[in-house]
């Protein structure tokens, strides 16, 4: 062996654990939802619109709520039945258009469009408790709890709710109650952000929604990020995207 072969061998090791480190942190980043199982024929049948984009229904109601990253409750709220659309982005501060690297004192933030003949703003918002910690102070302006109402009806069930919340901890609530202003759509790559991680996925997706607003207004993409979220089984997912408004699946 010679002199630099020697030498070659440490860095090698050493360039191996640096790859495995960063291979640590990056697997750290997903949540164990992302893996999952597909059947072979891929999860839509066709290549064409599913039935539960086909008959969307016109009228809809908006929540608009913030409860940390973003990428976690684009997945929970997707999963539900009644909800038709969700989009992230940014909301409550100043800044004009706001970026996810110049953000300023937006706080990333989660925008459902529901049919309320299916879900109520009630139990959106026990979901919505139940989804986060808002007892423990946020890090920073952009991992806020804020619940951005859209009308009265909305701010009372908000405050009532927060004052259970209060009395059942037994400490503060950090949740604010503001009334929504603007909301600013996040970057393409938060979006469905679970979904996105996983090529094959996306791919199937793209020949039915080769545009990427149609994609992120689709129920049907928004089940299939709650299904890699974790949040509805296979058979649930299935059952979903066949149904038809406004027979939940
Ligand atoms: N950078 C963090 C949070 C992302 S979230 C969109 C992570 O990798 O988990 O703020």
């Amino acid at each position: 062996m010679t002199g630099s072969n020697k030498a070659t061998i440490p860095l090698l090791l050493g360039v191996i654990l640096i790859a495995a480190i960063l291979a640590g942190i990056l697997l750290g980043c997903l949540k164990e939802g992302t893996t999952v199982n597909f059947p072979k024929d891929g999860v839509i049948t066709g290549d064409s619109i599913p039935p539960i984009d086909a008959s969307a229904p016109a009228q809809t109601e908006t929540a608009t709520f913030a409860l940390g990253c973003f990428w976690a409750p684009d997945s929970i709220f997707g999963s539900l039945d009644g909800v038709v659309r969700t989009r992230v982005g940014y909301a409550g501060g100043t800044t004009e258009s706001p970026t996810y690297h110049n953000l300023g004192d937006h706080t990333e933030t989660i925008q459902i469009d529901y049919d309320p003949t299916l879900i109520s703003y009630e139990q959106l918002l026990e979901i919505y408790w139940d989804s986060h910690n808002p007892t423990v102070q946020p890090w920073s302006r952009q991992y806020m709890s804020i619940v951005f109402y859209h009308n009265s009806e909305q701010r009372e069930l908000a405050m009532e709710t927060k004052q259970r919340e209060e009395a059942s901890s037994g400490g503060p609530v950090y949740t604010e109650i503001i009334p929504f202003s603007e909301f600013y759509s996040a970057e393409d790559y938060h979006q469905k952000y679970y979904l996105q991680q996983i090529p094959e996925l996306l791919k199937e997706l793209a020949t039915i929604y080769p545009n990427f607003a149609d994609f992120i207004d689709s129920t049907a993409v928004a089940r299939i990020n709650g299904y890699v979220g974790g949040h509805v089984t296979l058979q649930e997912l299935q059952e979903q995207l066949n149904s038809s408004w406004p027979v939940s699946g």
